[in-house]
């Protein structure tokens, strides 16, 4: 893990994106679950979508000149929405309007700028027929009674998820982070069958670094080992919306890598109505916080249905590459 973890450490900060079908309502990536709509409430968005200005290479320079290293943005959500060319499902992007493999795109554009890459991946995924199993808490059919939950399906939707991660590390070049998100605090990492996907993870793309997320860990993710001994997934553990006051050690009280994920204003995708957004002055200290504790912070955005990164986001993320450029000496 130390190898692997080298640059991961030296870069520090890089840039979040959570993008997909929820930038139309414009509410939040989890509106089909807050809102209990059903598949035909949400299809809307898939008929709709249409990201015409979608220019990843513009957003590659407002991450590189913000000071960011590296960017991770949502290859899938909970919402089951792909934003890649997958072939185990038509849920995709290239069957929209758009008609292009987002994810490729982004790749291409944030490499070229020279820029590491991720991709979220949510192990939730509310549109596939043989996720509901273990009764999933936030499900948006769950108060439906004629909801199926029958946890033997859910070994096909495993295979599923499993082959969609096989695609992402074997179709789109060398990917240097693999962000899941989330496990659930009854599942533990052996429900997803994570030791046989790390151990895939690890034999197609040995250089690849993985959060903490296939755990149990909550969405907190304080701590990088898993409740279960079994089990033990990440190179990186991944606190939320937090910066731990000591940053993240493990049991031998010794300092491991973790990734704070900050949101811009206060929320992941974007939101119509959230304008309170925190400012440069206010990230340059996490950032800066996060650093003298070992940490990285993972800055986000919510770029629009269009594809465009808020106004008001790219204008903090100048004021911070600006601070960032006067205070480096190279
Ligand atoms: C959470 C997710 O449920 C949120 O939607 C967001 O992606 C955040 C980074 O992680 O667990």
């Amino acid at each position: 893990r130390t190898e692997r973890t080298q640059w991961f450490l030296h870069d520090r900060f890089g840039m979040f994106i959570h993008w997909g079908l929820y930038a139309i309502p414009a509410r939040d990536e989890w509106v089909r679950s807050q809102e209990k709509m059903t598949l035909e409430d949400y299809q809307v968005y898939f008929d709709e979508f249409n990201p015409d200005l979608y220019d990843p290479r513009a957003w590659a320079r407002i991450a590189k000149q913000a000071g960011m290293k590296y960017a991770v943005m949502t290859a899938k959500h909970h919402d089951g929405f792909c934003l890649f060319d997958s072939q185990l499902t038509d849920y995709k992007s290239t069957n929209t309007q758009a008609k292009r493999d987002l994810v490729r795109e982004f790749l291409d554009a944030f490499r070229a700028e020279g820029l590491k890459v991720g991709l979220y991946y949510s192990l939730l995924d509310w549109r596939h027929p043989d996720y509901p199993a273990y009764g999933d808490l936030h499900h948006p059919m769950r108060d439906n009674p004629e909801f199926e939950r029958d946890p033997a399906t859910f070994d096909r939707y495993l295979d599923y998820m499993h082959g969609q991660v096989r695609e992402l590390l074997t179709d789109y070049g060398m990917l240097d982070i693999m962000w899941f998100d989330f496990s659930y605090e009854h599942l533990q990492g052996k429900a997803w069958r994570a030791n046989e996907l790390m151990e895939m993870i690890r034999s197609l793309q040995p250089q690849i670094i993985v959060d903490n997320r296939l755990e149990a860990s909550g969405s907190i993710g304080g701590s990088i080992y898993s409740n279960d001994p079994s089990f033990y997934s990440g190179d990186f553990a991944s606190p939320e919306q937090i910066i731990p006051p000591r940053g993240v050690v493990n049991e031998a009280g010794e300092s491991i890598p973790w990734e704070a994920c900050i949101t811009l204003n206060n929320h992941w995708s974007y939101s119509s109505s959230d304008q309170v957004y925190k400012t440069a002055r206010m990230i340059i200290r996490k950032l800066v916080e996060c650093v003298s504790k070992n940490g990285n912070l993972l800055l986000n955005v919510g770029p629009n249905a269009r594809g465009e990164i808020p106004d008001k986001s790219k204008a903090i993320l100048e004021e911070i590459g600006s601070w960032i450029r006067r205070n480096s000496d190279s």
